[in-house]
């Protein structure tokens, strides 16, 4: 396998709106995220991905981007972007742009243009299509509900939108669109961007037939996924695009993919794939409801550890996986994916370290690092997120009551990741000194940075360990390159695998179990403990002791 620039590098994903404000808009900004450059390199980051901070009217939070070259004023400048890139440039940080590229704004000029003549030269940088009788050209329901067609006012012409009416979707059989879309990204690459997290790619290819497909609901629509499975060529687009774009510039790209087809692996991350990485969503895929949220089922433990060790089996003679928890589409993991009794400090480092110690390229996600959890809202109105009230309606239709609704969207919304960060006690967590755009987490007082740096025994603590271990010279090759290999499949608490290389091995065991485990393993009481995120550690004669929610790596 050749060696590339990003294999060893651990990222971090920032949004900027809930990072940090400087300017007490209540909105976070990007003087906000340069003044915490040195703590996120402290953590042990080298790359960042930030959330879209284009020009946006934020329908979708920036991911409706109505001009690919300016900065949200709410964010900056493009100044502050340049002072941005040189102060991480100093501290040997890389910047990822969000490439948002399925869809743009309804208030972007080409679809401004488009609408006033849906037939002419800007038109065709979308679908616009008749409508018959007064009804859409197909049944298909967008990812944020209703149907993904909307009609242009006094005209029979409707225009797609996978997601919201508001993002519109671009159209990638155009060679002029593309054009576009090649020259916006080189102009970032040139400007020093080291690439970009790749938004709802697998959507660009379109079914250019429209047909109609079975209905999947009462609505008599179907999701317009079922299209987007159905329909062969994306590869022959993202190559172009690759071609013409990351490839020369050596970028490192992180795509955002559901449900890639079987064989689609190589062709996506193998070595002359289409992107660098591809984050792993094997175990978020497990709670998703077959109808919306309101189906949505709690992860179980065996089903979590079977996806993550299916996923990185399947990987390894492949490419990299990119590894997360969470991000700000997810409710927080500490809440997802430990038992009731771990959702806490101790969980929250268990869970940091299966994940971080996987082969592949670490993501965290802002406030991981201290342990975030969910944000209780106590009514609708409380949530800002667009999918959320979707979902809540949608509960509804499916005869929840209002209470019920409100309930699944506390487990599931997407605004339950996208709460301000929790810098410090003071008001607002320290996040703005007026009213944060968000609803902060109550429990900042007690989870917060500030209180974590100064307690040895805090989450953020152990994760700087964490971090510091797989990027020591030491071991930082075997983290990066050694297999996988898993242990104790079937046992129903531990969380347990190995990484080898070269005749060396690290071994990384938790224990998810309520009750102390002690288990029988092949390394001799030499083996050295290379973190522990207990006081004690019960090792001899190769028997190991774990506690509820202890997580030890041995080397
Ligand atoms: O997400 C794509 C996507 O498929 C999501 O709609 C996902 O299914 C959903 O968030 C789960 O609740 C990307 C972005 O990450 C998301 O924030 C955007 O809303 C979306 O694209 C549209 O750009
Ligand atoms: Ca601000």
């Amino acid at each position: 396998m050749n060696k590339k620039w990003w294999h060893d590098k651990t990222a971090y994903q920032i949004y900027p709106k809930s990072f940090y404000d400087t300017n007490g808009d209540g909105i976070g900004d990007l003087k906000g995220i340069i003044s915490k450059l040195d703590y996120l390199k402290d953590l042990g980051i080298d790359i960042i991905w930030l959330s879209p901070i284009y020009q946006s009217p934020f329908v979708d939070q920036g991911y409706d981007i109505s001009d690919y070259y300016k900065i949200d004023e709410s964010f900056g400048t493009m100044e502050d972007f340049d002072t941005l890139l040189a102060e991480a440039k100093k501290r040997n940080m890389y910047i990822l742009m969000d490439l948002v590229i399925n869809h743009c704004s309804d208030k972007h000029k080409w679809f401004q243009e488009a609408l006033k003549n849906p037939e002419g030269e800007y038109g065709d940088y979308f679908y616009f299509r008749k409508g018959t009788n007064g009804n859409p050209p197909s049944n298909y329901r967008s990812y944020f509900g209703k149907s993904a067609w909307q009609q242009v006012e006094g005209t029979d012409y409707y225009y797609l939108h996978m997601f919201a009416k508001e993002q519109p979707d671009l159209n990638w059989e155009n060679p002029k669109l593309l054009n576009e879309l090649y020259t916006m990204i080189n102009w970032w690459l040139e400007k020093g961007v080291a690439g970009f997290r790749i938004d709802a790619i697998i959507n660009i290819k379109k079914d250019l037939t429209f047909q109609s497909l079975e209905p999947d609901g009462p609505d008599g629509l179907v999701s317009v996924w079922r299209m987007v499975e159905n329909v062969d060529g994306v590869g022959k687009l993202l190559e172009d695009l690759k071609k013409n774009t990351f490839e020369k510039y050596q970028a490192f790209t992180v795509a955002e993919v559901f449900n890639m087809k079987k064989d689609e692996l190589v062709e996506f991350i193998g070595e002359n794939g289409h992107f660098s990485t591809m984050f792993d969503f094997s175990a978020h895929s497990l709670s998703m409801g077959e109808h919306g949220w309101y189906d949505s089922k709690p992860v179980q433990f065996m089903d979590f550890k079977k996806a993550l060790f299916h996923s990185q089996q399947e990987c390894q003679e492949v490419g990299f996986l990119a590894n997360i928890i969470e991000n700000h589409d997810e409710p927080r993991g500490v809440n997802r994916f430990l038992p009731d009794h771990a959702q806490n400090p101790a969980g929250a480092k268990m869970l940091g370290t299966i994940s971080i110690l996987l082969r592949g390229i670490p993501f965290l996600y802002q406030g991981q690092e201290i342990g975030m959890q969910n944000c209780p809202m106590d009514s609708i109105d409380d949530y800002d997120d667009i999918s959320t009230h979707n979902e809540y309606l949608t509960a509804l239709e499916a005869g929840l009551s209002k209470d019920e609704a409100l309930k699944v969207c506390c487990l599931n919304s997407r605004d339950n990741a996208r709460t301000p960060m929790q810098w410090d006690a003071s008001a607002n967590a320290g996040f703005t000194s007026q009213t944060p755009w968000l609803k902060v987490n109550p429990n900042y007082k007690d989870l917060n940075v500030k209180a974590q740096l100064a307690d040895e025994n805090s989450v953020l603590c152990y994760y700087k360990k964490l971090l510091a271990l797989r990027k020591s010279p030491e071991y930082r090759e075997l983290f990066t390159y050694g297999k996988f290999v898993p242990l104790f499949e079937d046992d129903p608490d531990l969380f347990a695998y190995e990484r080898t290389l070269e005749g060396k091995t690290v071994t990384v065991l938790a224990n998810f179990g309520r009750t102390a485990k002690t288990l029988t393993l092949a390394i001799g009481s030499e083996a050295d403990i290379l973190l522990n995120s207990q006081p004690q550690a019960d090792i001899h004669n190769g028997q190991i002791s774990l506690n509820s929610c202890q997580v030890i790596v041995t080397g």
